[in-house]
C-alpha cells in the first residue's frame, strides 16, 4: 500500500522528496492539480471540492494513507477530509507550525503564504494553540506560486518578484519564517537572501515526513522488505512541465502516468 500525497501543482514534491529521504521504502502515488493550479486565490469551498474530487481519485488506489502537502487545500478542506475517509490523513500546517515553536528563540515568527492560507489564519492558530505567547506576523505571498508552475527559481525575474514581495515582512524583527506553502522551498535560496541569515527558514516538509513515519509506525503499517518502490506520478495539466520540474527537484527519472 503507498503514501497518497496530494497538492494544486508542484508544491507538494517538495514534501514527496522529504518522505524518500527519510522513508525510502515508503511507495509514493503522487497527484498535482496543475490544471487548476492555483488554489491560492479560490475560495474555501472550492478548494475543499477540488481536494474531495482528488482524494476520490486516490483513494482508488487504496492508499495506506492520504497527505495533503498543500497548505491552502489543508487550511480550507483537512477536517472535512478526515471525516470522509477511513485511512489517516495529515495536512501540513500543524507540522510547519510545531518546527517553527521548537526553532524560534525570539518568539517571533512570520508566516508567509497564498492568500487562501493567510486569511483561513490557520497558521496564527496552531502557533498560538502551541504557545499562546508568541509573535506571529503572516503576509501573502501570491506570486510566488505561478513563478514555480513555470519553472522559475532562480532567474533573476523570480529574484525580483521574492525581494518586493517580502519587503513587508523584512520590516519585522522575526527570527523564523515558516514557508507555509509547500512551493515555496523552490525559491528558498532567493527567500533567504532577502531575509538574510538571521531568519531562519521553516518548510513544514520534513516534520510532516517525520509526522507521516510516527503514524506509520503506530499503526504498524511501515513497509518493510528491500525492494525499492516505484512510485506513481499524476498531474491534471500540462505534464512536461510537471516532469520537468519533478526531475529537477527529485534528480531522478520520474515516470509520470497518463
Ligand atoms: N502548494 C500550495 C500550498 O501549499 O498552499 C499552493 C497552493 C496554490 O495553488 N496556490
Amino acid at each position: 500500500q503507498a503514501i497518497a500525497i496530494l497538492d494544486s501543482g508542484v508544491g507538494g514534491l517538495t514534501v514527496a522528496k522529504e518522505v524518500m529521504r527519510q522513508l525510502p521504502r515508503e511507495k509514493i502515488i503522487y497527484f498535482g492539480d496543475t490544471d487548476r493550479t492555483p488554489y491560492g486565490p479560490r475560495s474555501p469551498e472550492e478548494v475543499t471540492l477540488f481536494t474531495e474530487q482528488i482524494v476520490d481519485y486516490l483513494i482508488q488506489f487504496d492508499p495506506k494513507m492520504i497527505v495533503i502537502a498543500c497548505n491552502t487545500a489543508t487550511a480550507a478542506a483537512l477536517e472535512h477530509i478526515k471525516k470522509k475517509v477511513s485511512v489517516p490523513v495529515i495536512g501540513v500546517i500543524h507540522p510547519g507550525a510545531r518546527a517553527a515553536i521548537s526553532a524560534t528563540k525570539t518568539g517571533r515568527v512570520g508566516v508567509i503564504g497564498t492568500i487562501g492560507t493567510i486569511n483561513s489564519g490557520a497558521y496564527t492558530s496552531a502557533l498560538k494553540e502551541l504557545n499562546p505567547g508568541i509573535d506571529v506576523v503572516s503576509d501573502a505571498c501570491p506570486e510566488f506560486v505561478p513563478l514555480v508552475e513555470q519553472g522559475q527559481f532562480e532567474t533573476p525575474e523570480a529574484k525580483q518578484v521574492v525581494e518586493q514581495s517580502l519587503q513587508w515582512m523584512r520590516l519585522h524583527p522575526i527570527d523564523c519564517l515558516i514557508l507555509g506553502c509547500t512551493h515555496y522551498p523552490f525559491l528558498k535560496r532567493s527567500i533567504q537572501e532577502v531575509m538574510g541569515p538571521n531568519v531562519k527558514l521553516i518548510s513544514s516538509a520534513d516534520e510532516t515526513a517525520r509526522e507521516i513515519s510516527t503514524v506509520l509506525y503506530q499503526k504498524g503499517q511501515l513497509a518493510r522488505g528491500n525492494e525499492m518502490p516505484i512510485h506513481q506520478f499524476f498531474c491534471s495539466g500540462d505534464s512536461e512541465m510537471f516532469s520537468k520540474i519533478a526531475r529537477q527537484w527529485l534528480g531522478e527519472q520520474i515516470e509520470l502516468t497518463p
